[in-house]
């Protein structure tokens, strides 16, 4: 193994919410995509054994009833819905390393085994129920919740649903999350959110719940073991994708492996069945429980709730194709840089351009642009050899220490915040030194000092900032005269890259601006190309 090559740190197992396709992915969807992207990439260049999952939820009532208004099979639906999410996140530079599909038959086995282990158990059994059901939630409501008669999320009346289905006991397994909750304050997270599920767990009302419906009420869905007449409900469906995606039944090495995942990444409607339901199943089927669930806040549009009656669900593709070649990077940035994760955030075209021209054109780019200059006219181009203890170059040290922090805490907000004052104070400190008066003047040293320093915290910010703009760092480390082939930055082996520090000699690339300002006229205006190039 050359030297650089290192054992894996230890695995990291995350995974995302998958989401209904009864509708075309949404930038909601793509928040929570890009966010546990960033993390994977994050995570793998730590050196970490990462696996990324996401995927669709294919089954259910939702998804039965969107694949007859379309006029079309649910399987067919279900392919032609698929394929749209799985092109949104390759738009979105999604590096997952797994793509489920609750139709897959590798995933109707987990489904039934989990189903067979709890009912073996007593913790699943037959009774009537009679309740109102609401389509949108895929779970029941009840009555008081309603406003004007219908669900506050979905505005439509529930239906009153009276069958006879397979209940879990989750009342069995409430005093052993709430013990589990409490004796693990990372489980669940944010705080606001470990604090509403510990509520929820107080409540009478949350009882056992129904997992299955009748054949006759929900045709499009797996069928429970030895049952011909019932149907595996959603949930027990949508949450074993989790196990499925990394072996169970499968692969036993893989899930031995990779579970119990490090994070779920979800968003905060579905926290009950996550932080409560999920774990009480896994419990009951005797397999670990994950390690934490974290649900994040939600994005509005332009200030108003995605609805398809407003109109105002946006295509990520239509978003990423809008900002040319970085449109990717620039949603990205965006997104995770604008709203702290654990709150609520809004989307807007016009603050996206301003953060991403402020952020990545201006400050960034004209950084590594003066730089280079420089660098191309008093050093021949190369990196220089200098003096290497530096202030600033300590700080660019201890950045990596702070975002390290940040992002265990999925503070990508702050993430950036930190990276963009770093580039900030290296835009000054190069104004305040003058290198170019410097070398003017013959004081060469220390104007190859100067110039090193800011070569070194450029190369320390594109390590930083990849996670979240990996293009624009892949560029940036091309620049810098890094190796070329995609994937260098982020090349896990390397993992003392943080603390390595830039090659004196290295013939860097002045090859124009990085990153042009976007949204300025209609042509996609960010791009790599070559431009002005000053040798
Ligand atoms: O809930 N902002 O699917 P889904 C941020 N299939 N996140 C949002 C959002 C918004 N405006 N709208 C939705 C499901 N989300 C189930 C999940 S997991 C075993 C099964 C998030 O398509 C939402 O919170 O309704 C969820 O995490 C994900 O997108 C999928 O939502």
């Amino acid at each position: 193994m050359p030297s650089t090559e290192k054992a894996p740190r230890g695995k990291y197992y995350i995974t995302t919410a998958i989401d209904y396709v009864n509708a075309s992915p949404h930038i909601g969807h793509a928040y929570e995509k890009i966010a546990a992207d960033v993390l994977a990439r994050y995570h793998r260049m730590q050196g970490e054994d990462v696996f990324f999952l996401t995927g669709v939820d294919e089954h259910g009532s939702k998804v039965e009833k969107s694949a007859q208004q379309a006029g079309k099979s649910p399987k067919d639906f279900c392919d032609e819905m698929s394929s749209k999410f799985i092109t949104a996140w390759k738009n979105l530079d999604i590096s997952y390393d797994s793509f489920i599909r609750t139709t897959e038959d590798r995933h109707a086995l987990v489904v039934q085994e989990v189903f067979r282990r709890l009912r073996a158990k007593g913790d699943i059994y037959k009774s009537s129920y009679s309740g109102l059901y609401c389509d949108g939630c895929e779970d029941f409501v009840r009555e008081r919740d309603l406003v004007d008669g219908n669900c506050v999320f979905h505005k439509v009346p529930p239906k009153t649903v009276e069958e006879e289905n397979y209940f879990f006991k989750l009342t069995k397994y409430k005093p052993l999350i709430k013990e589990w909750i409490e004796a693990n304050p990372d489980a669940v997270q944010p705080e606001g959110r470990r604090k509403e599920v510990l509520n929820q767990l107080e409540d009478p009302e949350l009882g056992d719940f129904s997992v299955s419906r009748s054949r006759a009420s929900l045709s499009w869905g797996i069928p429970v073991p030895d049952d011909a007449d019932q149907v595996i409900y959603v949930w027990i469906d949508a949450l074993s994708n989790y196990i499925t995606g990394v072996g169970f039944q499968t692969d036993e090495a893989k899930f031995a492996q990779y579970w119990p995942a490090n994070l779920h990444l979800i968003g905060k409607d579905i926290t009950k069945f996550h932080a409560i339901y999920w774990p009480a199943m896994l419990m009951g089927a005797d397999i670990v429980v994950p390690r934490q669930i974290y649900a994040h806040g939600f994005i509005t549009v332009e200030g108003q709730k995605l609805s398809k009656s407003i109109g105002n669900v946006i295509d990520p593709n239509s978003l990423v194709a809008q900002f040319g070649d970085y449109g990717s990077d620039a949603l990205r940035f965006y997104l995770l840089a604008a709203t702290p994760f654990d709150q609520d955030g809004d989307y807007s075209r016009e603050r996206l351009i301003s953060t991403v021209n402020a952020a990545l054109a201006n400050n960034l780019g004209n950084l590594l642009n003066r730089t280079l200059t420089l660098v191309d006219k008093y050093c021949d181009g190369r990196v220089p050899i200098s003096d290497p203890e530096h202030t600033l170059r300590e700080q660019s040290n201890t950045i990596h220490v702070v975002i390290a922090q940040h992002m265990e805490r999925l503070e990508f907000a702050k993430t950036i915040d930190a990276i963009l004052a770093l580039v900030d104070q290296t835009n000054k400190y190069l104004a305040d030194e003058k290198p170019w008066a410097l070398f003017k003047e013959g004081k060469d040293l220390q104007g190859r000092d100067i110039l090193y320093t800011s070569l070194e915290v450029i190369r320390r910010v594109a390590m930083e900032i990849y996670p979240f703009t990996p293009k624009l760092a892949q560029a940036i480390w091309h620049q810098l005269g890094y190796e070329d082939h995609v994937g260098t930055i982020g090349d896990s082996r390397k993992l003392d890259g943080f603390f390595d520090t830039i090659e004196p000699g290295q013939i860097v690339r002045n090859e124009g601006p990085i990153f042009r300002r976007i949204g300025e006229d209609d042509e996609p205006t960010a791009g790599s190309k070559p431009e002005g190039k000053k040798k």
